[in-house]
């Protein structure tokens, strides 16, 4: 799977990634230099190899690629990224925007769309600009993919958990069932008396009810460290594509691991017993999130 990620230079691109798929703090972007040319990254996701190609947008950098488009071609999911901060450069991003549909139109290709209205947040800015900003941006740029698979979001890498979940819903927006399953597993979570992230393999968060233990995509550094040596021990020693693992300390704390069909695991941390509905809860999770696997290793081998 290929996404794109256009807009004017500052726009906010690379920052995105870095703080979406990197593990970076909002902070940290402030520094970013802006990107030569383009910068393709891969990252794992339930089993599929997402790139990521992040496209500098400085002028000479943009004049450079409408002259190559090869290296558009194949994109699944395009994001077209407007900086709500600087609405001086609306329409120039959008005569951006109009030449790579018209690109795509030539090379035969429809990717999805998904345009982030971005930097909707107040951090160095007046909240009433933002407003009449985010109402222009609308203006100038909703009407321009009608002919394609189209939706908008506003976004902000303050917002690490929302933006976060953009994505998230975006990878998985690849299989169709699995978004309703998950909307489903979401709301089942909030009636479990216990800690639970559903992540996969590489620790990549896709739903869970605890405060704090992920930087945008990225699950914890130590939880995705039991994840690994866990999912180690599954495939050298036990040999299968399942397997349930445990800890537990003198007063009753837990912790659970269950990995499904080598692509999804689901931790559960408590203290004390569950009480009985709690826990019927959390087996018709597991069971679900077994089915949940099965339809991922499904559409892959489709
Ligand atoms: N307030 C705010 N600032 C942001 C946001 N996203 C990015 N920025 C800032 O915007 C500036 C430019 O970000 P970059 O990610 O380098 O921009 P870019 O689109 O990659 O630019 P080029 O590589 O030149 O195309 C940095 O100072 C970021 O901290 C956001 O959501 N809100
Ligand atoms: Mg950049």
């Amino acid at each position: 799977m290929k996404i794109s990620l256009v807009g004017l230079s500052g726009c906010g691109k690379t920052s995105v990634y870095s703080v979406a798929f990197a593990a970076k703090r909002p902070e940290e972007t402030k520094g970013l230099a802006p990107t030569i040319l383009y910068e393709t990254r891969r990252h794992p996701f339930l089993g599929l190899q997402v790139g990521i190609f992040d496209f500098g947008g400085q002028d000479q950098f943009i004049k450079e690629y409408l002259e190559k488009p090869e290296i558009f071609r194949g994109t699944d999911v395009l994001i077209p990224i407007v900086d709500l901060h600087d609405p001086k450069v609306f329409n120039d991003a959008k005569e951006y925007f109009l030449k790579l549909l018209d690109l795509y139109r030539k090379n035969n290709e429809r990717p999805k769309i998904f345009l982030f209205l971005h930097k909707y947040d107040t951090e160095d800015f007046q909240k009433e600009l933002l407003d009449t900003n985010v109402k222009n941006a609308k203006d100038v740029f909703l009407n321009m993919f009608k002919d394609y698979d189209f939706d908008y979001m506003l976004t902000s890498i303050y917002e690490e958990d929302k933006l976060a979940k953009v994505f998230r819903d975006i990878l998985i927006s690849e299989y169709a069932e699995l978004k309703a399953h998950v909307e489903k597993t979401e709301k089942q979570l909030d009636e479990i008396k216990a800690k639970v992230i559903i992540a996969d393999i590489s620790g990549n968060v896709i739903v869970h009810n605890v405060q704090g233990v992920s930087s945008g995509l990225t699950l914890r550094g130590d939880l995705r460290d039991f994840i690994n040596a866990c999912n180690t021990i599954r495939e050298n020693i036990f040999m299968a594509d399942s397997a349930k693992f445990g800890g537990r300390d003198g007063d009753g704390k837990e912790i659970e691991l269950h990995i499904f069909k080598y692509i999804i695991s689901v931790i559960v941390m408590r203290s004390g017993e569950l009480d009985r509905e709690s826990q019927d809860k959390l087996n018709m999770l597991l069971n679900d999130m077994k089915l949940f696997a099965d339809l991922i290793i499904s559409a892959h081998t489709d």
